[in-house]
């Protein structure tokens, strides 16, 4: 018994796995001792701010900086004119297109770059902006995709004449790609042969991940050293230092890209912005450390936004309720460039991951790429690469098609999931979902709010509302979301051709504390937290003796960053591997101490153990010690450990949430009653940080579902460019959310983890847009765009002619 209990507390002592262990970051977040960009502060340091253009489309006649320069303290005045001798006016996109850093000639959405401006001082800076004098001559604006592909105007003039682009044929001025996936013909024949087809448009709006910091960046050219130092907001600081070097000639080795602290990602920080470049190009110029932070209203309008898709489904099914075919057509706005964040190979994301939690035995997708008079970017906000819009449209659909077919929406689910023995599953769209069990989380979820009573209170409702005893509807808003996250195989995933792997190194020091480095840099999701509980586990060390190091690229092994939910299907990986090289280096060294076999000895917690000999081990202190103090033959001295991770195949977490909701008629406001969801991740390395990703980004997702928009007028004037245009929940909005689990772990992955963080924002979408859309079900609502704030709520209501 004593035995036991003293394993139990060493299995404690490392806080590894599966533990609530405490954020050790946040003792310096909380307390204001955070390092972010802004707060980097050099000596000599000068200061550049944006003109920005007024216009959503416009000729630039002239720039006069004349009034600009003159300005006390006022140290250069960028245009693209400037930058053209050094090929940097232009910059290559992540999507294969090239995007303009100052405006060349011509603006093409309002709040595009035009000139840069440094100064000694931001307020002096600022001052200066409104002194540059611009003569623009406006032109037609383009703001509806399916109009710009119809219309003469041309946006893009520097590629009026390619017919091909970086994916294909482009068929008109205004096209950037049409992408495809499946079998178009055979899902048509399904389409057409089918007992019950539901059609509907379903529209996911243009959004924008809003994090607390916007973007910024410091850039420090050492003349002496040819040394370029850059500090940034960066989610891939390995990718910046690659793309800087081929752009400016200087070599790698030279260039060091540092992301302190990021004041939350969330996909916006993924591209590559104009500010960047231009920090870059004014500190070679000056000689001095020059330093952009974006203002808030800047990153609200001109840093890129997410969705934006326009997305047509057909759905068929057997009277019963069998799904046979899903056909997509989607007409995505990608703004003035083509910036989205995505694998190199995937112009429209992973957004065939369409058929969802179904098994849909055919499916058709086709996305057609459109430029409009808007900001350019598509970031996966919170969300795998269009990941989200797929989710909210097959939950759409399916929502639809119960209608049409006259079901329980939770019966049409549960009649179409795939089964847990039909894992690994090969989707009609390409996937292979590695491992799941939809059966057992839905009847957990449903049970867990008490799914059919709730159906006959909504029934009541229905009743009551109609007999005039209540203005209240009730929504029942239900989801099952299958992710696909951790984007390699290399084979199959790069960035402006990095392939996506991703790294880690680990260095024991010699009194047994460890520090290891990533390829991953976190934007508050905890990793200093996390990935040293993998290693605890791995390495028998406890997590409070080890440092995670993240975002120095001159220290850390080269990686592909964060997002996408990557790093622990991807870093972590790669930490656990390295921790088992750690460990057979150990094993040896513990052999020759304790002179025995190799295979005389078994790990055990925190130390290897003969075997049936269970009072001679050597613990991993034990074994550290003697790797820098002790000449053991035939192995080298130190204890260090470095790991390439290229992941076989993706992992697909997956959730069932449900949304309960009321919503008032008349004012169109509505209340969440509750809030249920259930992650799968597969195994969970720490439950309370799981918890805090799931809290968040449920938040957003209540954000995007009930009010977020980035909208435009007939000019293309963007009318949400405030905090106060611009929805962010707080407490006041914010409901109580439950969170439950299962645990399927994955098979491939070497701890069987999956990603999570994006998780909630891709299932709490559709949960609570359906929420609304079920309310008004009984009276004959398919489809409402999001966002569904009050006003539209009431306009539902009002076009349902529930006023009466
Ligand atoms: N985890 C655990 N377990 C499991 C999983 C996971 O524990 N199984 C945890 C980890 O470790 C970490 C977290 O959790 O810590 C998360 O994870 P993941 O999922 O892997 O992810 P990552 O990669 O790390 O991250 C990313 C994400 C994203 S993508 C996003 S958006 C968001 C999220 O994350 N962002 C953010 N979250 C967050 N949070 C915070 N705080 N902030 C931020 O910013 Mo994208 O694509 O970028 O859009």
């Amino acid at each position: 018994m004593k035995d036991l209990e003293d394993r139990q507390e060493r299995i404690d002592n490392l806080k590894g796995m599966g533990c609530s262990r405490k954020r050790v970051e946040d003792a310096r977040f909380t307390q204001g001792k955070g390092n972010y960009v802004d707060d980097v502060n050099l000596p000599g340091m000068l200061h550049g701010d944006f003109v920005r253009s007024p216009y959503a489309h416009a000729r630039v006649k002239s720039i006069n900086i004349d009034a600009a320069m003159a300005l006390d303290g006022v140290v250069a005045v960028l245009t693209a004119k400037d930058l053209e001798p050094l090929a940097l006016h232009w910059m290559p996109t992540l999507a294969g297109d090239k995007q303009m850093v100052l405006a060349d000639g011509k603006v093409l959405f309002q709040g595009q770059e035009v000139a840069f401006v440094v100064a000694k001082d931001h307020y002096i800076a600022a001052d200066a902006v409104e002194l540059v004098e611009v003569e623009y001559e406006e032109l037609p604006v383009l703001v509806d995709p399916f109009e710009a592909l119809q219309s003469d105007v041309v946006l893009r003039e520097d590629i009026k004449d390619e017919k091909e682009g970086a994916h294909g044929p482009r068929r008109h001025h205004n096209h950037i790609f049409l992408w495809e996936e499946g079998d178009k013909e055979a899902t048509e024949q399904v389409l057409d042969e089918a007992e019950v087809v539901a059609e509907e448009m379903v529209y996911y709006h243009r959004t924008h991940p809003c994090p607390l910091e916007p973007c910024g960046s410091v850039a420090s050219m050492d003349k002496i050293n040819g040394k370029l130092t850059l500090w940034g907001t960066f989610q891939a600081p390995h990718v910046v230092r690659t793309v800087a070097s081929i752009l400016s000639g200087i070599e790698e080795h030279n260039i060091r890209v540092i992301s302190p602290d990021i004041g939350g990602g969330f996909g916006n920080k993924v591209g590559v912005y104009p500010g960047y470049v231009c920090s870059i190009v004014a500190t070679i110029v000056t000689g001095q450390p020059v330093k952009w932070i974006e203002d808030r209203m800047e990153n609200l309008m001109a840093t890129a936004f997410a969705r934006d898709y326009w997305m047509k489904g057909k759905i068929s099914a057997t009277k019963e309720g069998k799904i046979t075919g899903l056909h997509c057509h989607v007409t995505a706005d990608h703004g003035a460039f083509d910036a989205c964040a995505d694998p190199t190979k995937f112009p429209a994301g992973f957004f065939h991951i369409c058929t969802g939690s179904y098994d849909i035995p055919v499916a058709y997708v086709g996305v057609d790429g459109v430029y409009t008079n808007k900001a350019p970017g598509g970031v996966a906000y919170r969300c795998s690469f269009r990941v989200t819009e797929a989710a909210y449209f097959i939950e759409r659909m399916i929502e639809v098609l119960a209608m049409e077919l006259n079901m329980d929406a939770a019966e049409l689910r549960r009649i179409n999931f795939i089964k847990a023995d039909q894992f690994p599953y090969q989707s009609a769209l390409g996937w292979e979902y590695d491992s799941g069990d939809y059966h057992t989380a839905w009847d957990k979820a449903l049970a867990a709010v008490g799914y059919d009573d709730l159906r006959a209170e909504q029934a009541q409702r229905v009743e009551d509302f109609k007999a005039g005893k209540t203005r209240k509807l009730l929504g029942i808003g239900l989801t099952h979301f299958t992710e696909i996250v951790g984007a390699g195989p290399v084979k199959n995933c790069d960035i402006l051709g990095m392939g996506m792997f991703d790294s880690c190194e680990i260095r024991i020091h010699p009194t047994g504390s460890a520090i290891a480095r990533l390829g991953t840099i976190s934007q508050g999701q905890g990793h200093a937290t996390t990935f040293a509980q993998i290693l605890a586990s791995e390495i028998g060390l406890s997590a409070d003796s080890i440092t995670i190091e993240e975002g120095d690229t001159d220290t850390a092994p080269y990686g592909l960053g964060t997002y996408g939910s990557r790093s622990t299907p991807v870093a972590g990986a790669a930490t656990a591997m390295a921790g088992r090289k750690i460990r057979a280096k150990a094993q040896m060294i513990a052999a020759y101490l304790l002179e025995v076999h190799d295979n005389d000895l078994e790990w055990d917690v925190d130390r290897f153990v003969v075997k049936g000999a269970p009072e001679r081990f050597k613990t991993m202190k034990d074994i550290a010690y003697a790797a820098y103090n002790q000449a053991i033959p035939g192995v080298e001295p130190g204890l260090e450990a470095v790991s390439y991770y290229d992941p076989p195949n993706m992992t697909y977490p997956f959730g069932a949430y449900i949304c309960v909701m009321e919503v008032d008629v008349d004012t169109g406001e509505h209340e969440i009653r509750q809030f249920y969801a259930l992650d799968d991740c597969g195994t969970r390395i720490n439950p309370m940080v799981i918890e805090g990703q799931v809290h968040g980004g449920l938040t957003e997702a209540l954000a995007i579902a009930m009010g977020q928009e980035i909208a435009y007028d007939d000019m293309g004037n963007c009318k949400t460019g405030t905090l106060m245009d611009f929805f962010i929940p707080t407490a006041v909005e914010t409901p109580h959310y439950t969170t439950d689990h299962t645990e399927t772990p994955s098979p491939h992955h070497p701890i069987g983890a999956k990603g999570v963080g994006e998780s909630p924002n891709v299932g709490g979408v559709p949960a609570f847009s359906n929420a609304v859309h079920d309310a008004f079900r009984a009276f004959g609502l398919r489809q409402s765009h999001m966002p569904h704030d009050h006003w539209r709520i009431w306009k539902i209501a009002s076009d349902l002619g529930l006023h009466g």
